[in-house]
């Protein structure tokens, strides 16, 4: 958001045009501060301010201080926060395409994600972000999500059936869990910890620096790894900031970015292995399922209820799918 002053500084008051201040930029982010995503995004404001000579000042606000997921998201759209890490998780209920990166199993790694957001199909998501007032500058690593309870390891999908389980707001995922013969509730990340607590879910899902960093580990320590969800992240600046940039700063706000995002990745391989390691240090009990394609086979449905009331995204899923 713009504030302009001018600065009143002495017997100079009246000789002297003191330069505006900067804009300060707000920025939205759910994570602590020793995680991946907010590194690179105090690399990005570092980036930002310092080679903007201070007219943009970009602040974090980490731990998701500035409000949940979906919450940060309306306020970025509409100008209210400047700048944010998002899931493209909680966007699929705002913007419909990016729902196909929340289908199961779209993805066959997190390589091919990568390779698919950093080309032209990448290009395609940032087009519909920018139609709902966001502008998309690089891609952040999310890992590969899996299934966590508090009850017993998850081998077949049998296991599934009956348990209550936490997902991001997103109607897919309720799906996604109704077909494995579980309950899901969409819930809030900060509320996870406490409802694992008290039972009032079974479980959740997540990549391992969440599992870890969120403590969800202390509660719920059977990890099972279905690597069902590869969901990009994105860095967003809302569109109100972006249009009110120069081409200069518009350039130096893209490059810190990119910056950012290759920091994030780098990060995030690291965080991965030594999240991994603390908490099954700290006693948590990770399991290989016993037929990963079991899960994948459970998930037709899921497909054809999005392809049925989604039929121009067809070919955005097929784009994705072929590409190697
Ligand atoms: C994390 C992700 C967050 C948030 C969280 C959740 O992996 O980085 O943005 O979506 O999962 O489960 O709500």
């Amino acid at each position: 958001m713009t504030f302009t002053r001018i600065a009143v500084s002495g017997v100079f008051a009246a000789l002297v045009a003191a330069p505006a201040i900067a804009d300060q930029w707000r920025g939205w982010n759910i994570h602590p501060e020793d995680y991946p995503n907010s590194i690179a995004l105090e690399t990005f404001a570092a980036e930002v301010a310092e080679k903007t000579e201070g007219r943009i000042e970009p602040e974090v606000y980490h731990n998701a201080v500035l409000g949940d997921q979906p919450d940060a998201i309306e306020q970025v759209r509409n100008g209210g926060l400047d700048f944010a890490n998002f899931n493209m998780g909680p966007m699929g209920q705002i913007v419909p395409a990016t729902n196909v990166l929340s289908l199961p199993f779209i993805f066959k790694d997190v390589d091919q994600m990568h390779k698919v957001m950093d080309g032209e199909i990448g290009q395609r998501f940032s087009d519909a972000l920018a139609e709902e007032g966001l502008v998309a500058l690089s891609w952040f690593d999310s890992g590969s999500r899996s299934f966590y309870n508090t009850k017993q390891p998850i081998m077949t999908p049998a296991d599934v059936e009956g348990m209550k389980f936490r997902v991001m707001n997103n109607d897919l995922y309720v799906n996604m869990v109704d077909q494995l013969g579980g309950n899901a509730t969409p819930m809030a990340y900060g509320e996870v910890y406490q409802s694992l607590k008290t039972g009032v879910i079974d479980g959740a899902e997540n990549n391992y620096p969440s599992y870890d960093s969120s403590n969800h580990f202390e509660v719920a320590k059977f990890y099972s790894i279905t690597n069902h969800l590869i969901i990009p992240e994105c860095l967003c600046v809302s569109t109100a900031a972006w249009d009110a940039l120069s081409d200069e700063d518009k350039e130096i706000v893209k490059a810190a970015a990119v910056t950012a995002a290759q920091e994030q990745r780098a990060l995030w391989a690291e965080r991965e292995k030594v999240s991994r390691e603390k908490v099954e240090a700290a006693g948590a009990k990770i399991n290989e399922v016993s037929d990963p394609k079991a899960f994948q086979d459970k998930m037709g449905p899921v497909y054809e209820g999005f392809i049925e009331a989604n039929p121009e995204l067809e070919s955005l899923i097929k784009d994705i799918q072929s590409t190697s």
